[in-house]
């Protein structure tokens, strides 16, 4: 019998999930909602603070908090935490933790009649850290490039085109803007990886899958590209943490957490990796060709694949899958529930309502379409902007539907580099609770949408990377499986009798985006 503890550091909230390998359950589930706790202490909304002009940061102590306030909710129901037998982790990709020459002591000599967050605030040389939505760094963006000689190269070395919002960038417009602050950062970890090193009292190497969302690693070799960090910034190397090996753990849990939250002396901690590549864990998806969707904060599209291809546009990301052996592609949306909720609230609705209303329209909309540009989009990568095409702007039904059949065709038609004959779509995320809208997707990609019975599939690869990282021996197939077969609530099949519709439906789509640039 083995319990497992995954940790997600997610935009808007950390979860922490326990599973029974046993029975193939997840048997707990807490959350600490950032806005919910923290918005008059840190002022963040959505989890996150928006300085303008595309500039998106959090705070690295309000997670540290959080975590806090996460295990003690865990005690305080009377969770047996003494009975997990390792704990992994899942961070939102890209965002960067800047340390200064204080976290070595300060992590290993956590003491547990004090809060992680009054140990803890002294270590930072950033106060805050550059965060996924973060769009402020196109000059850094082609300095990058131009550096690593042109985008080909830049994407032949790193598997990603330099993007804006990955770590990179907005290492180097630190390093730019505040010269005096980045010498006195010692170090740099990733969401992922600050959050383990704070379970393990020190500082941690990076996982792959994680370390392939910031531009600074070589994607076929799984190690940091001293190319790439020279392209970045002075000195580098010596602040970021190595790539951990396949199969490496960090080491057992601190004492803080024995004395203070009843763990085992012998918890294991194994590395955290990002959020979209814990997902393709959680959804089972370790054979190449099987494809995933996440509606969450960003909608992701992600599939797994054997060899690392790349869009030629530039268009998607590549990582490692944690699994150690594949490789993860994937399309990231900024425009997701960001976009759903600007729609339901904009005409007063509620989720209930919202999924009423759209109960109502049909098919196609009547060709009424709309470009949901709440926000500076990635993928296209276009400035904040809503276009709509025989679309009023007060009619509540058809920009219901609007929404939600521009989000399913952006990620159908821009998904069609990875050359994937989709079968079967696994989904996740907040939004995947909606039929309606999954009804939306299945009849837009033709084929049948597997629902997850948990939302968060990220903290459930998490805690399955745990798993793996116990049971070394146990192969991957073995782990997933049973769990996929087990949450697997429903399969949402499409209606054929709108293939005409969503095929016509796709080609003004894509003639609509494309003179709208
Ligand atoms: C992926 C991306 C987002 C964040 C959200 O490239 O930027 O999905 O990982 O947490």
């Amino acid at each position: 019998m083995g319990y497992y503890l995954g940790l997600d550091a997610s935009t808007q909230s950390m979860t922490g999930m326990i599973i029974n390998t046993d029975s193939s359950q997840i048997i707990a589930e807490e959350s600490i909602n950032y806005d919910e706790n923290f918005a008059s202490k840190y002022g963040v909304n959505h989890g996150v603070l928006d300085k303008g002009k595309g500039t998106v940061h959090s705070f690295p102590l309000m997670w540290v908090e959080a975590l806090d306030l996460l295990l003690t909710k865990f005690r305080d129901k009377d969770y047996d935490l003494s009975s997990i037998d390792a704990i992994s982790g899942s961070g939102q990709q890209h965002g960067t933790v800047y340390l200064n020459k204080n976290a070595p002591d300060a992590l290993a000599n956590l003491l547990p009649e004090k809060t992680l967050g009054e140990q803890l605030r002294g270590i930072f040389a950033r106060d805050t850290a550059p965060v996924w939505m973060d769009s402020s760094t196109k000059p850094q963006c082609y300095e990058i490039e131009r550096a690593l000689g042109g985008k080909q190269k830049g994407i032949e070395l790193t598997g990603n085109n330099v993007f804006e919002r990955f770590s990179a960038a907005q290492i180097r417009k630190f390093f730019q803007e505040e010269a005096k602050a980045y010498h006195s950062t010692t170090s740099i970890a990733l969401v992922s990886s600050f959050m383990a090193s704070i379970l393990v009292g020190k500082e941690v190497p990076v996982d792959a899958g994680d370390g392939s969302g910031t531009n600074l690693m070589d994607i076929q070799r799984r190690q940091w590209s001293e190319t790439a960090m020279e392209a970045t910034s002075p000195e580098l190397s010596i602040r970021m943490a190595p790539i951990s090996k396949s199969g490496e753990t960090l080491g057992a849990i601190h004492s803080y957490f024995i004395q203070k939250y009843g763990f085992a002396e012998d918890c294991l901690v194994l590395p955290f990796s990002g959020d979209n590549p814990c997902s393709l864990i959680g959804l089972g998806l370790i054979e190449p060709g099987s494809v995933g969707l996440s509606l969450g904060t960003s909608d992701t599209f992600f599939a797994c694949m054997a060899e690392p291809k790349v869009s030629q546009e530039g268009e998607g990301c590549l990582f490692a899958s944690p699994d150690g052996i594949n490789f993860m592609a994937l399309i990231c949306f900024m425009n997701g529930s960001l976009a759903r909720e600007a729609v339901r609230d904009s005409y007063g609705l509620s989720w209930e309502t919202f999924g009423q209303v759209l109960g109502k329209t049909k098919p196609g909309n009547d060709g009424r379409l709309m470009l949901p540009y709440f926000t500076p989009e990635i993928i296209p990568n276009v400035s904040a902007g809503v276009f709509r095409k025989s679309l009023a702007s007060n009619d509540v039904a058809g920009n219901v539907r609007a929404v939600i059949e521009a989000q399913a065709m952006t990620s159908h038609i821009h998904s069609r580099w990875m050359g994937l004959g989709v079968s079967d779509l696994y989904v996740t995320g907040g939004g995947s609770v909606n039929h309606g809208i999954l009804q939306i997707f299945a009849n837009i990609y033709g084929c049948p949408l597997h629902r997850s019975v948990t939302t968060n599939t990220a903290a459930l690869g998490a805690a399955l990377l745990a798993y793996k990282g116990h049971q070394s021996t146990i192969t991957w197939k073995e782990i997933v499986k049973p769990f996929r077969d087990s949450l697997i609530t429903a399969t949402i099949y499409p209606d054929v009798a709108t293939r005409d519709v969503y095929d016509e439906l796709i080609a003004s789509y894509a003639e609509f985006e494309s003179s709208s640039m």
